[in-house]
């Protein structure tokens, strides 16, 4: 049985839920076709939430790293394509705001997902379930702890894939807020569940 470390976050912002997190602790422990999935979650820290990564991945020994992180407004599931070497944005859950700032200081401009986005696009829109590719995972959390990981495996010369996913907000989140498109929590379980199912 291989193995797959499955990252979401705890809430950041003004959202009060982050679904990642129930996500991910709801498929901690389970398997999924191939893969035992070790469920854990982050913090919204730019100096922390990159160290939390790398512990869990030590610890957990993966075959596949999937991370996934809320995209509120985001309509589709977005198997992002690459993570770029830059912090910047709102401030994180400790109040710290970075602006322009390099995460690894010398480190590549940017690093593809190597994850197969492709096949999990396509993979999803054959279960009915909206998916495209996403070309920018922003340069907040979710950008910083994707390249944090890729970087480490990059770093170890390790052949594990790694890559990171956006999801929508849930039917949960969007009710309070007259503007937030949603999707229920089990499209939401189904489809990371499906992308699982898809990695060989
Ligand atoms: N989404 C944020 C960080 C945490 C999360 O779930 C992001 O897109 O960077």
């Amino acid at each position: 049985m291989k193995k797959i470390l499955l990252t979401g976050f705890v809430p950041f912002l003004n959202y009060p839920i982050n679904p990642t997190e129930q996500i991910v602790k709801q498929l901690n422990r389970h398997t999924i076709g191939n893969y035992e999935v070790y469920g854990r979650v982050l913090s919204v820290d730019f100096e922390q939430s990159g160290q939390e990564m790398i512990k869990h991945y030590e610890e957990t020994e993966p075959d596949v790293v999937l991370s996934l992180g809320l995209a509120a407004g985001n309509v589709k599931i977005t198997p992002e394509r690459i993570a770029i070497n830059c912090n910047d944005g709102e401030a994180d859950n400790k109040g710290n705001r970075k602006q322009d700032q390099p995460i690894v200081s010398n480190g590549p401009d940017g690093l593809f997902s190597t994850l197969p986005i492709r096949i999990l696009v396509n993979g999803l829109k054959d279960a009915n379930l909206p998916a495209t590719i996403s070309n920018t995972a922003g340069t907040y959390l979710c950008n910083h702890v994707m390249y944090t990981m890729l970087h480490h495996i990059k770093k170890e010369e390790k052949s594990t894939r790694s890559g990171f996913v956006h999801i929508p907000a849930s039917h949960e989140l969007a009710i309070d807020n007259p503007k937030l498109p949603s999707w229920s929590e089990q499209d939401l379980l189904r489809a990371v569940t499906v992308m699982i199912e898809l990695l060989d």
